[in-house]
């Protein structure tokens, strides 16, 4: 995040220092001095919204105008839109599944693929084979050493430990503030997040709408260029598909042809991206959706129309109404298949304490 984005050195195409000027310009403007004073909930015992509202201090970072805990999903609640996924919805998703073919939507983890400031992903096999022989029948076997981020390369799926909002004076973690308002003082471990880990997620198989924006502003979308909630009306009539038939706890995935950079020119797809704006949200909110997709590694526009705010959707949507994310997917078969609704399918690598999650999501149609 802004603050621990360190060094020179050029990751998967982008130069840390675009990024860290493009986080450090919002992060002067959002940083008005916030103080939340003796709003502090007891360890793991929320306060509820009346009372923490009563206690609201003068003065917020920009994009933030009150407390957003407790979730919908109760004080103590880690699974966020997660619980979306009841029975019921799981059996009325299905109803979408028609010819049982199968779209792999995650993109493949491999060196070279483009990468959020000085992130990394390094496989290493010793040996080779790294083992064996082992008994009279000589079995020999290899295995892999990985060093990454493990759930923020790649196809990577945003856990609700991931994004939070520094509420108080710099530094202050009791006043650092993520889903449900659990504290940075609360959850930060080095040895894993102690609560709103990945692991706690349930599996999500839900009801998803595919949005081709490439379609209704004929061409790829250009960094910076904001995804609106008309723009998703529009493209919705486009394509033939109605606004009402969108349910809560579905998904909703842009395509923007930003992934259409990916490894052919990771300099130009770090450097910003098309993607939802505060606009396209609150759409998202209002329709009580579980999870936003798309194309780009951040899913929202980079660098926002407001160049004072920095990743401003992902704390709207994660942090503060605990909506998943899930970015870097590739459309391209179902676009080509013209498949604009499907199941998606994912469930997250259990690694507890993780801020996120890895593996290849999938659309059933
Ligand atoms: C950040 O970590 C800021 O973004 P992302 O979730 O897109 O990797």
């Amino acid at each position: 995040m802004p603050n621990e984005i360190k060094g020179e050195e050029q990751q998967g195409g982008m130069s840390t220092t675009d990024r860290r000027t493009l986080l450090r310009t919002a992060g002067l403007a959002g940083a008005a001095g916030a103080a939340l004073a003796g709003t502090m909930h007891g360890k793991f015992s929320l306060a509820p919204v009346s009372e923490a509202q009563a206690q609201t201090p003068i003065s917020m970072p920009k994009g933030t105008d009150k407390p957003w805990w407790p979730s919908k999903w109760g004080p103590e609640d880690e699974a966020g839109a997660s619980n979306h996924i009841t029975p019921e919805k799981v059996l009325d998703a299905a109803k979408w599944i028609k010819d049982g073919k199968i779209y792999k939507i995650g993109r493949v983890y491999e060196g070279g693929m483009p990468l959020f400031g000085p992130r990394a992903f390094t496989l290493r096999i010793p040996g080779g084979p790294t083992g064996g022989p082992f008994g009279d029948n000589k079995l020999v076997y290899h295995d892999e050493f990985l060093s990454t981020e493990i759930g923020q390369t790649g196809t990577q799926f945003d856990g609700l430990g991931h994004i939070g909002i520094q509420l108080g004076k710099d530094g202050d973690k009791s006043e650092m503030r993520f889903y449900n308002g659990h504290t940075a003082a609360e959850i930060s471990d080095a040895y894993g997040l102690k609560r709103l880990g990945v692991e706690k997620l349930k599996p999500l198989f839900t009801r998803a709408h595919l949005i081709d924006m490439v379609a209704l502003k004929g061409g790829m979308m250009d960094a910076g260029q904001e995804i609106t909630s008309a723009d998703i009306k529009a493209a919705l009539a486009k394509q033939n598909m109605s606004e009402s038939d969108i349910k809560p706890g579905d998904a909703i995935m842009f395509h923007t042809g930003w992934g259409s950079l990916w490894m052919k020119n990771n300099d130009r797809f770090n450097s910003g991206e098309p993607g939802i704006g505060l606009d396209a949200a609150r759409w998202v909110i209002e329709k009580d959706l579980a999870l936003t997709a798309a194309d780009t590694w951040a899913v929202e526009v980079v660098p926002n129309p407001d160049k004072s705010l920095a990743f401003v959707v992902h704390a709207e949507l994660q942090t503060k109404h605990g909506i998943h994310n899930h970015e870097n997917l590739i459309f391209d078969e179902l676009i080509a298949d013209k498949k604009y609704q499907f199941v998606y399918c994912f469930a997250p690598a259990p690694i507890k304490g993780a801020t996120g999650s890895n593996g290849c999501p999938i659309a059933i149609t």
